[in-house]
């Protein structure tokens, strides 16, 4: 059994590879930004203070995404084990995560952080073209990451979790690297 983070800025795959790796595991992929888009297409009234921040680029609220995490780290389809993609995404959510986990009485295995070259992850998310993977929004959205996201590589590097992995390759690669690691 698997309990991983996926940890990487936007367009170094955490999704692409989480969606696989959970398929081939049988384990729970839980997305946090799969489960905020899920809100803002039905329009609940988490969905609708959510858009305004992830039109921008912007982090949603803490306390938003924490709620949504701990009500989905009690269903009990988590027991086989699970990936969380894109969450924590700053030191507080992190520090949270260490409580909820205790809260469930379960224990993250390892933190994986993909790394990818800027140039690279811009010229992904344009070709994918979601909402949010226009040119401004992406910009501002790596400027959040390593603002707030990528002092977790060193939080989790303290705490001997980290395993880091080169998400340049092409998918297919970066899976079979992935398998080895968190087989390693
Ligand atoms: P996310 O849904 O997490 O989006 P993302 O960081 O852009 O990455 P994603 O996982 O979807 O894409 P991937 O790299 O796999 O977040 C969206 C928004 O939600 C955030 O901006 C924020 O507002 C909010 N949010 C989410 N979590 C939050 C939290 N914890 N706290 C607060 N706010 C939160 O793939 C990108 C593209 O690259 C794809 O088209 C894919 O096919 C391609 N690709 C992937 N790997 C490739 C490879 N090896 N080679 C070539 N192409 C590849």
């Amino acid at each position: 059994m698997a309990r991983l983070i996926f940890l990487g800025p936007p367009g170094s795959g955490k999704g692409t590879q989480a969606a696989q790796l959970a398929q081939d595991e049988q384990i729970s992929h839980i997305s946090t930004g799969e489960l905020l888009r899920k809100a803002v297409a039905d329009k609940t009234d988490l969905g609708v203070k959510a858009k305004y921040y992830m039109d921008k680029g912007e982090l949603v609220p803490d306390q938003l995404v924490l709620d949504m995490v701990r009500e989905r780290l009690h269903k009990l389809d988590v027991q086989s084990g699970w990936i969380l993609d894109g969450f924590p995404r700053n030191v507080a959510q992190a520090e949270s995560l260490e409580n909820l986990l205790k809260e469930v009485a379960q224990v993250s295995d390892s933190v994986i952080s993909l790394e990818v070259p800027d140039d690279l992850l811009v010229d992904r998310l344009l070709a994918r073209g979601r909402k949010d993977d226009n040119e401004e929004t992406i910009r501002r959205r790596l400027e959040v990451y390593r603002e707030q996201t990528a002092p977790l590589i060193d939080f989790y590097r303290a705490r001997g979790q980290l395993k880091s992995i080169d998400g340049a390759q092409p998918i297919s690669s970066v899976t079979a690297v992935l398998k080895q690691v968190i087989c390693s």
